[in-house]
C-alpha cells in the first residue's frame, strides 16, 4: 500500500503532494513502482498533529482520488476518520475506508462504509492523535490492541460491513513507546492468528525506528524522517513473514523488491 498524504504537516512528506497533479503524479508514481493499492489520506495524524475540518480535508482528497481511482488500476483507500470524507471519497471512486480511529470517533462511517459495499481497515489507537503519545501505558499491550481491535470488528460487521470486507491494523506509533511497537511486531503471527483475517501494518519512516536505531549505539545517528527506508524494509519485510498481508509504505520501489525477494526465498522453500 503506496502512501499518498495530501497534507501540509504529515511527518515525513508533509506539504510535498498537497498540490492534486503532485500527489497524483506521486500516486501513479507509487504504482509503477509496485504498490498495489494507494491510501489517500488528507489529514495528518503525526502526534500533536492540529485536526483539518470536513470540507477542508475532502476539498485535499476528492480531486486526487477520482483520477487516481480511474487511471492508477488499483483500488484506491481513503485514510479519514470522518464519515462525510469516507462518502465523498467512495463516491470519487474509492473502494477502502482505511480508519485509524476505528470507527470511535464517528461512527457513521461504519454504515458509510457498509452502504458503499466498501472494504474497510481498523486501526488501533490509544486516544488520539494530538495526545496519543503522552506517556502512553498498557497493563499488557498485545491483549489490549487485540481485545480493541476484536470488538471493533464486531462494531463494524453490526453496522453492516461484511467479513470478507474487513482488515485490521494494530496501529504502530499510535498512542504506543519504543517498547509497546516492538512488542507487537514480535508477536504479530499471534495477531493475525487470533484476529483471522487481513492485517494492515504501517512503520513507515516512524520515530521508533530513529529512536531504536540511535539506541542500538553510537555507530548510527537518530535519521530523520526520509532517512529511514532502509529501517522501514527491516520491518516490512519481518512483518510480511510474521502473517500481514499488507505493508503502508512511503517508498513503494524498495518495498516491491523486498517482497520480490521475500516471494522468491518462500518460493525455493516450498
Ligand atoms: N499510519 C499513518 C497514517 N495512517 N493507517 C494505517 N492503517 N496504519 C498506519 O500505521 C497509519 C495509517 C501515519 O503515517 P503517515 O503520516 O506517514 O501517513
Amino acid at each position: 500500500m503506496g502512501i499518498v498524504n495530501v497534507t501540509p504537516d504529515s511527518f515525513s512528506d508533509g506539504g510535498r503532494y498537497l498540490d492534486p497533479s503532485a500527489a497524483i503524479d506521486h500516486g501513479l508514481g507509487l504504482v509503477s513502482a509496485g504498490s498495489d493499492l494507494l491510501d489517500v489520506g488528507g489529514e495528518s495524524t503525526r502526534p500533536g498533529a492540529e485536526p483539518v475540518d470536513e470540507p477542508e480535508e475532502r476539498r485535499r482528497v476528492v480531486p486526487v482520488i477520482e483520477r487516481l481511482a480511474a487511471e492508477a488500476g488499483v483500488p484506491v483507500s481513503i485514510d479519514t476518520t470522518k464519515a462525510g470524507v469516507a462518502r465523498a471519497a467512495l463516491e470519487a471512486g474509492a473502494a477502502i475506508v482505511n480508519d485509524v480511529s476505528a470507527g470511535r470517533l464517528e461512527p457513521d462511517i461504519l454504515r458509510v462504509a457498509a452502504d458503499a459495499g466498501a472494504g474497510y481497515v481498523a486501526m488501533h489507537m490509544l486516544g488520539e492523535p494530538r495526545t496519543m503519545q503522552r506517556d502512553p501505558r498498557y497493563d499488557d499491550v498485545f491483549d489490549e490492541v487485540a481485545r480493541f481491535l476484536e470488538d471493533r470488528l464486531v462494531a463494524a460487521q453490526a453496522a453492516g460491513i461484511g467479513a470478507g470486507a474487513l482488515a485490521a491494523d494494530p496501529g504502530i506509533g499510535f498512542g504506543k513507546t519504543v517498547a509497546h511497537n516492538l512488542e507487537l511486531l514480535a508477536r504479530l503471527d499471534e495477531l493475525v492468528e487470533r484476529l483471522g483475517l487481513p492485517v494492515v501494518v504501517g512503520t513507515s519512516r516512524k520515530r521508533f525506528l530513529g529512536s531504536l536505531l540511535r539506541d542500538v549505539g553510537d555507530r548510527f545517528h537518530e535519521p530523520e524522517p526520509d532517512e529511514r527506508d532502509d529501517a522501514t524494509l527491516a520491518t516490512v519485510v519481518w512483518a510480511l513473514d510474521h502473517g500481514a498481508r499488507v505493508v503502508r509504505v512511503h517508498d513503494a520501489r524498495r518495498a516491491a523488491r523486498a517482497v520480490a525477494l521475500l516471494e522468491a526465498i518462500r518460493g525455493a522453500a516450498a
